[in-house]
């Protein structure tokens, strides 16, 4: 259960994991099918045996609460988590003019000097986007992303569905119901996106009182993404049942592909050698009803003593 069931994973994955190359050309250790239990009772999700940017977290869970999909409103609260999928739109369109940026994610990595230019460009870029609206609205959209099916699902009616609501009055009105689902995976929008939504589908369960997450995520980077997933829905599960005036339960995370690359490898045994610690707790602003009115500073994270961060490559 909890971290130590993550921990348990990242060991399991190194032994057992079948060598497998991947879109990226990084290479994996990858198994098949795996489920952790989170008791959201016990505190909040993050791990201690390395430090997780909460901050980023929190931030990018309430752009997709928004339903927005412009990063501006990431930059504006300093998160660059997404940056690199509209730079990519940016680069690969005609207005952009500057030095040549193919395969900027590995090179970046590779080439000390191409990095330089490659910093400069993309300083530029969020200059840009937080200042020149034609140019956010042009560049900084990143399509049909998490926000835009959550919160405006088109349907062939050309009309939309409001999934996190709905789920939210769902919950509220028959928390019995077997049918408390959101779904990102839109399989007429996919071939549209720079990246296919890796957390597919998710569910609410009530009992005792209680709220349960379960996310269904098709392909799960254990090392850097898994981690940061666990946090959001743990997140998203308490701004719901503080909404609707349940405790938390669980959070149920089921992986698809459950992989770790192989330049993380060296990471994970630095984090296998660590001691776990006492999870911190979340407190949320008590004034505040709707998940739709939430800022940042409504979240209080009490407690967070981890281990420090450990550095990886991300794969793009
Ligand atoms: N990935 C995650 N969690 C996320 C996210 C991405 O683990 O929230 F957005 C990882 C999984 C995989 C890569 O390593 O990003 C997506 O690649 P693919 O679409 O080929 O599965």
């Amino acid at each position: 259960k909890g971290e130590q069931a993550y921990l348990d994973l990242c060991k399991h994955v190194l032994e057992n994991g079948t060598i497998k190359e991947d879109r990226t050309n990084t290479g994996t250790y990858s198994i098949f099918g795996h489920q952790i239990r989170f008791d959201l009772s016990e505190g909040f999700p993050l791990l201690t045996t390395k430090k997780v940017p909460f901050r980023l977290i929190s931030s990018e869970l309430l752009w997709f609460i928004k339903g927005d999909t412009n990063i501006r409103y990431l930059l504006q609260n300093n998160n660059n988590i997404w940056n690199e999928w509209a730079f990519k739109k940016w680069i690969e369109s005609s207005d952009y003019d500057g030095p040549d940026m193919t395969d900027f994610g590995n090179r970046s990595q590779q080439d000390p000097q191409f990095n330089i230019i490659y910093q400069e460009q993309m300083k530029n870029f969020k200059e840009k986007i937080l200042h020149n609206d034609d140019f956010a609205n042009k560049f900084g959209d990143l399509g049909s992303v998490y926000g835009k099916q959550w919160r405006d699902w088109k349907t062939s009616q050309n009309e939309t569905i409001d999934q996190l609501k709905e789920v939210i009055e769902s919950i509220r009105n028959k928390p019995d119901s077997r049918r408390h689902i959101v779904s990102a995976w839109n399989p007429e929008d996919v071939p549209n996106m720079a990246l296919p939504p890796c957390h597919t589908l998710f569910q609410f369960y009530v009992a005792d009182g209680k709220l349960s997450c379960q996310l269904y995520q098709r392909s799960a980077d254990i090392f850097l993404g898994v981690p940061f997933n666990i946090a959001s829905y743990a997140l998203l599960t308490y701004l719901i049942a503080h909404e609707c005036n349940l405790e938390v339960g669980e959070f149920v995370h089921t992986l698809g592909d459950a992989h770790i690359y192989t330049n993380h490898v060296e990471q994970i045994k630095t984090q296998l050698g660590r001691d776990l610690r006492p999870l911190p707790k979340l407190k949320i602003n008590k004034e505040k009803n709707s998940i739709f009115d939430f800022e940042l500073s409504d979240f209080d994270l009490i407690d967070y003593d981890p281990h420090p961060s450990i550095k990886a490559p991300i794969a793009v």
